[in-house]
């Protein structure tokens, strides 16, 4: 049996022997971040098991269909400590942010993720990189826990693996996850209200931000390369939030030539959040990793300290030194 065979099965073992769980995921959560999180949620309520979700920020609006996602509970308004938790799609324990301080002193925490540049931070992990979401990890674990990928699960569940394949068209998009959708919809899941509200619907907003950062849209490297800085007075100026910039990274890396796509948001002034996408050759996350990030091979982030200006020249070179190489 390969290692992550025995890890499925002793997360599944975890979770039918334990109960009352703390459910946690990534800050600035994406649709696999709430999809796998409210999924196990659902799973684990099939199963008669408590569960209490907890994050620090206000949820995204666009994830609002989600069921469960109106009992998230804020860090602030958890009054209590708890024995065992499970965090989801988080790479490392930072990630989760500061709903981690709610886990008791010894506290058990099981950690399931698909990243590659996971650091194992749980007592127990499940790390799944061949997983081409955490909302797969969490079919899979449904499937050992005698669940149906139907109902609340599946809405979960197919959302995370809708948006983490870019809409079934990214190169994780294996059979495997186009069996489990099947399976869903086998099972009675409506795929089209779920595809137009994590992705097709936009906000007046975020098309007004999109205008204003398509025109700062810059190419380099020979046109293998092409980046949008996204600068705080637009931001402000757009009333735009972060969830709002997150799609603005694929407009450069779709540029017809492109190879490397990058946003970089200035959250405020000195400091850069920076988001890096690539096609075919460069592994990206190794360049994220460079300036303290990570992620996967061809979608990846970190956050940089300075000027817009200048973090935009920083990570430019280190990334056409990588095409370079490619
Ligand atoms: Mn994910």
């Amino acid at each position: 049996m390969s290692g992550t065979a025995e890890e499925y099965l002793r997360a599944a073992q975890f979770l039918r022997e334990k109960d009352d769980f703390l459910l946690m995921t990534h800050i600035h959560p994406d649709g696999d971040a709430l999809g796998s999180t409210l999924g196990l949620a659902a799973v684990l309520a099939k199963i008669g098991k408590r569960c209490t979700v907890v994050h620090e920020e206000a949820m995204p609006r666009r994830f609002s269909f989600l069921p469960g996602i109106d009992r998230v509970h804020s860090v602030a308004e958890c009054d209590r400590r708890f024995r065992t938790a499970v965090s989801l799609d988080c790479a490392d324990r930072e990630r989760i942010g500061t709903a981690v301080e709610l886990l008791d002193e010894g506290a058990e925490l099981l950690n399931i993720d698909h990243h590659a540049t996971n650091d194992r931070f749980g007592s127990l992990n499940l790390v799944d990189v061949g997983a081409s979401a955490t909302c797969q990890i969490v079919c899979e674990l449904a499937r050992l826990l005698g669940v149906p990928l139907a109902g609340d699960v599946a809405v979960c569940l197919y959302t995370g693996l809708f948006t983490d394949t870019g809409g079934f068209r990214y190169g994780n998009t294996t059979s495997a996850v186009h069996r489990l959708a099947a399976e869903m919809i086998d099972l009675g899941l409506n795929p089209y209200p779920i595809a137009d509200r994590a992705v097709e619907m936009l906000t007046l907003t975020q098309v007004r931000l999109l205008a204003g950062a398509l025109a700062e849209l810059r190419t380099g490297a020979g046109g293998l390369v092409a980046y949008i800085p996204v600068s705080f007075r637009l931001l402000q100026e757009t009333g735009a939030s972060v969830e709002d910039t997150q799609e603005l990274v694929n407009y450069a890396r779709n540029l017809e030539g492109v190879e490397v796509g990058l946003m970089f948001r200035e959250e405020e002034p000195g400091r850069v959040k920076v988001s890096l996408r690539s096609k075919y050759t460069v592994d990206v996350s190794k360049i994220a990793a460079r300036f303290g990030g990570g992620g996967h091979l061809r979608a990846a982030g970190c956050t940089v300290e300075g000027s817009l200006d200048r973090v935009v020249q920083r990570v430019l070179d280190a990334v056409e030194e990588e095409v370079g190489r490619g």
